[in-house]
């Protein structure tokens, strides 16, 4: 008998240097241990041992059966321990780890190139106002001398949602709505979306902005006009840059002009970007037509206006010298970071 327990002593000893896992010890636990082990075994059939023989066994089968369960605890700590050591070496938090830099956005070019247009008239007394992006047909066309059947009413370009209401064409709607409210002096500018049916290429989108301005007092003239705009230009593309007034027609201005800037790309010697023009139309602009005028309650006899418009695209691409429009659209952060 105390052979078989110093046996099986010396084999768990064995054993349990070879354990790795809670999952190992516990199969160690119930094979030594458990209702089937020898040692439960040994403590069974001491009732068959003699008188003599039966203090000295039953005393070491204790101490082997108590040793088996220290032993197995012990183990169970240490395996516990490195658990929880390999897992602290896995989870460790370095907080002095410099932070990852995250990417903030930047204003995209169009409103970046729109705030700027609006804060040099502003320093001009010009308000910002903006107004509906689905008009009446009044306010897009007849208002502004535009009758039906007008050929620059060209149905082909238009957004049409009904008879009456379409997407606006300009943003002229907004500038007669406050003509109609306010009595001049009135100095404002406008950005905002307009919408023309055009199929999408390098310098044209169905949908893009237009700043336009008007002033109106009394005694506004055409040198007011050419003196505001020059201004803005230098403001906005510096102090050197060359400007050129052609006559035009629009029927809502009367003169009316268009306003050219000298070539950024080749200063006026003739490119691929001018057309070999040397210039680059920007602005179309005039005196504010009498009919326009009287439609909104004002008296052209006592007042006279300027007005302008702007293609925003098309100017900041000549700041940014971006040869293509679709860039502003398609969302590239690698184009749109640029630009902070
Ligand atoms: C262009 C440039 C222009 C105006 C807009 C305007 C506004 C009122 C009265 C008269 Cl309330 N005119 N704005 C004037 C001239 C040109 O836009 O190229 N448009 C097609």
């Amino acid at each position: 008998m105390k052979e078989r327990l110093l046996g099986i002593k010396s084999s768990f000893c064995a054993e349990v240097g070879r354990i790795g896992s809670i999952e190992e010890l516990e199969k160690l636990r119930v094979k030594y241990l458990g209702r089937k082990s020898d040692v439960v075994d040994v403590l069974k059939s001491l009732g068959k041992l003699s008188v003599e023989e039966r203090p000295a066994v039953g005393r070491l089968a204790n101490e082997v059966r108590d040793f088996l369960v220290n032993s197995i605890e012990k183990k169970r700590y240490e395996l516990d321990l490195k658990d929880i050591r390999t897992r602290i070496q896995r989870e460790k938090i370095d907080v002095t780890e410099p932070g990852r830099e995250f990417c903030l956005g930047n204003r995209h070019p169009i409103n970046s190139v729109t705030r700027t247009m609006c804060d040099i008239f502003k320093s001009m007394g010009f308000s910002v106002v903006d107004g509906p992006e689905i008009e009446t047909d009044y306010y897009n066309f007849e208002a502004l001398n535009m009758p039906a059947h007008h050929p620059a009413r060209d149905t082909q370009d238009t957004f049409y949602i009904n008879d009456n209401l379409l997407l606006r064409t300009q943003t002229t709607c907004v500038q007669v709505r406050i003509l109609e409210r306010e009595a001049p002096p009135v100095r404002v500018v406008c950005p905002g979306k307009v919408f023309r049916s055009d199929d999408v290429d390098a310098t044209h989108s169905p949908v893009f902005h237009q700043l336009e301005g008007l002033a109106v007092d009394r005694g506004v003239s055409f040198s007011d006009l050419k003196g505001t705009m020059e201004f803005f230009i230098k403001e906005l593309y510096g102090e050197g840059t060359k400007v050129r007034f052609r006559p035009h027609h629009f029927s809502y201005t009367e003169p009316s002009a268009e306003m050219d800037i000298q070539c950024f790309e080749c200063g006026g010697r003739g490119c691929r970007i001018c057309k070999n023009e040397g210039y680059i139309e920007l602005f179309g602009c005039g005196m504010v037509h009498p009919e326009v005028l009287r439609r909104c309650n004002i008296d052209p006899e006592v007042y006279s206006g300027f007005a302008f418009g702007i293609g925003i695209e098309r100017a900041a691409m000549g700041k940014y010298r971006i040869d293509d429009m679709r860039l502003f659209y398609e969302n590239d952060v690698r184009f749109l970071r640029q630009f902070v």
